[in-house]
């Protein structure tokens, strides 16, 4: 018998909606990782099958064109050769031993050789572990408790750092979330994203006490927000004074906006840096690393404990590898050919929005893109107080119409989008051709 059509939208979803249902018996909201449960776009999220190049498909069959690509990790898009060949031949020699392998030596050889101010390296398995672990360095080196982070700033889940955070906290209404005792978080300062003065000011009223200011160089979980011209130079400049370590998060940024990261980018030189996404191809894997006398302090070499069964992975260290290689091929061809097409949607979605007489303030730094749905017109978005005064129910408007349209992205006025390798002039035009629909329909939220 032949699979009956779907006769209305929802039956489009009917096999998602069914899955989903499923796993919200069996797990918290039904997933994973709070994002992807599509809390503030007002629909059930899409249960996906398989990806390729730069389409995914959802388990009813229909594709749509990946601006998610894992949040950040799919640079090469789904199911990249050079990456699926490198893990399925690594596994074939095993997953896992819990002793050393030559895999982790290739692939911090590649990173400290891409990343200035790199000189050790630790891997680890996620983002939150990376930056976890470098807050800890910070306040051994230092011995000093205090850490500054920037309000919307997101830097994992780890305790000290769910203060204020950006992504799924700030979209799930819970920045600083329950669970977090006060003791843990009263040496974590706040200050305004791109807010030098606010910087030197709390260092001021924190003399001697303050271990690192962590950022993200190129805020990118309260959207895209780029740095404002010399807000990094300044943070180092203001970290030297105080004797302050600079930590840059660049689990988002790193390698995604440069091989050599934002710090390359605008070659300013953090202390310690978080790595992330990208450098595990999408598999379980990130770093952390900086100034050799600070990673020198790391167990076994030094005192400070930090420890991970999985950690150094050579599933994950295969898939780095084989990702970075790519990146690196042809004098970095990627970066390139990311910055042509980004740009082209860039002018595109821009475009589409003035046309439906939708404000819309477009950020862009590489292939890292955002549309704030500003709720004037001209507002530029700087900040996190910026950010959250956007009208979320217009871009839940423009979400939903341009999955309906076979784009997905990801769900959440504070996340960045991101373009790969595998994105071509097609898929970018044919984004464009939706936004256009989706934006009429903002439009008239
Ligand atoms: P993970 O623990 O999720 O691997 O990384 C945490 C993290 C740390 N630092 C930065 C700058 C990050 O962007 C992230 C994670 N980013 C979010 C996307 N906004 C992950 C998506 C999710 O939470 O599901």
């Amino acid at each position: 018998m032949s699979q009956p059509q779907p006769s209305t939208v929802t039956d489009r979803y009917a096999k998602s909606t069914q899955a989903h249902a499923k796993a919200k018996t069996l797990m918290p909201g039904g997933v994973n990782s709070p994002v992807r449960a599509y809390s503030a776009v007002g629909r059930e999220p899409i249960t996906i099958a398989r990806g390729k190049g730069c389409v995914v498909s959802d388990i009813d069959g229909n594709d749509y064109i990946d601006y998610v690509g894992s949040f950040g990790p799919l640079i090469l898009g789904h199911a990249a050769e050079p990456v699926v060949a490198a893990v399925t031949k690594t596994a074939t020699h095993g997953t896992s031993f819990g002793m050393p392998t030559e895999l982790e030596t290739k692939l911090a050889e590649v990173v400290i050789d891409a990343v200035p101010s790199v000189e050790v390296v630790r891997f680890v398995n996620s983002g939150t572990e990376a930056a976890m672990s470098a807050l800890r360095l910070a306040r051994a080196a230092t011995g000093r408790g205090k850490v500054i982070k920037c309000v919307g700033c997101y830097h994992g889940h780890t305790d000290a750092m769910l203060v204020s955070a950006g992504s799924g906290a700030t979209t799930l209404g819970t920045p600083s979330s329950p669970g977090v005792p006060e003791g843990l978080v009263k040496n974590t300062l706040l200050v305004p994203y791109n807010d030098l003065a606010a910087v030197e000011a709390t260092m001021k009223a924190n003399k001697g006490e303050i271990a690192c200011m962590a950022v993200e160089p190129i805020a990118g979980n309260m959207g895209c927000i780029p740095p404002e011209a010399g807000y990094l130079q300044g943070l180092r400049r203001l970290c030297d004074e105080h004797g302050v370590l600079l930590l840059f998060d660049e689990v988002m940024t790193g390698f995604r906006v440069d091989y050599g990261c934002a710090q390359k980018l605008y070659n300013v030189m953090p202390d310690l840096t978080c790595m992330g996404k990208v450098v595990g191809g999408g598999l379980p894997c990130a770093a952390y690393g900086g100034r050799g006398d600070l990673m020198r302090q790391v167990a076994p070499d030094g005192p400070m404990y930090q420890a991970g069964t999985l950690s150094g992975n050579p599933l994950a260290m295969a898939a780095g590898l084989a990702t970075l290689e790519a990146l690196k091929a042809d004098d970095f061809a990627a970066y390139a050919q990311l910055e042509e097409s980004s740009r082209r949607l860039e002018m595109g979605l821009v475009e589409a929005a003035t046309s439906a007489g939708v404000p819309v303030y477009l950020t862009r730094v590489g292939s890292m893109i955002c549309p704030f749905f500003v709720s004037v017109p001209d507002k530029r978005v700087v900040n996190y107080d910026d950010a959250t005064a956007c009208r979320t129910d217009r871009f839940a408007a423009f979400f939903r119409t341009m999955l309906d349209e076979g784009v997905v992205l990801p769900p959440a006025q504070f996340e960045a989008w991101f373009v790969g390798t595998a994105h071509d002039d097609e898929a970018i035009d044919k984004t464009t051709a939706a936004a256009a629909k989706a934006f009429a329909v903002a439009a008239e939220v």
